[in-house]
């Protein structure tokens, strides 16, 4: 998608300061972070939303949930850690481009706000 921020992120035209990429993902770090790790998970394939994905995407997704376990240990986040997806206008969501958030390095509440 042309105008897609994170689109332009995983074809290199927007820099972003990468922590592991391979065919199908990409994962950088957030420019606003909120935890002391906060990576940033995305399929480089154009999907929209959890809402909005097709079940042949179901094998990239689970693809990116691997991703995520690997960099949790290359992290050192052996004490924990949260995955987000914010999903739609109610879930926070204001990139249009799949993406799960890895929050580590602090402990974290419960119910999110
Ligand atoms: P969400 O609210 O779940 O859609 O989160 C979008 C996240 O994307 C938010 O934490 C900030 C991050 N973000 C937005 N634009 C950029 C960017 O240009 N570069 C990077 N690294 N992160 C971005």
């Amino acid at each position: 998608m042309s105008d897609c921020i994170f689109c332009k992120i995983a074809e290199g035209t927007i820099p972003s300061k990468k922590v592991y990429e391979d065919e199908k993902v990409l994962a950088f770090h957030d420019i606003n972070p909120v935890a002391p790790v906060h990576v940033l998970v995305i399929p480089k394939k154009h999907i929209t939303s959890l809402a909005t994905m097709e079940k042949e995407d179901q094998g990239l997704i689970g693809h990116i949930f691997g991703v995520i376990h690997n960099l949790a240990e290359e992290l050192k986040l052996q004490k924990g850690y949260r995955v987000v997806n914010n999903c739609g206008e109610e879930g926070g969501q204001t990139v249009a481009h799949l993406h799960f958030h890895l929050l580590g390095g602090r402990s974290f509440a419960w119910p999110p706000g």
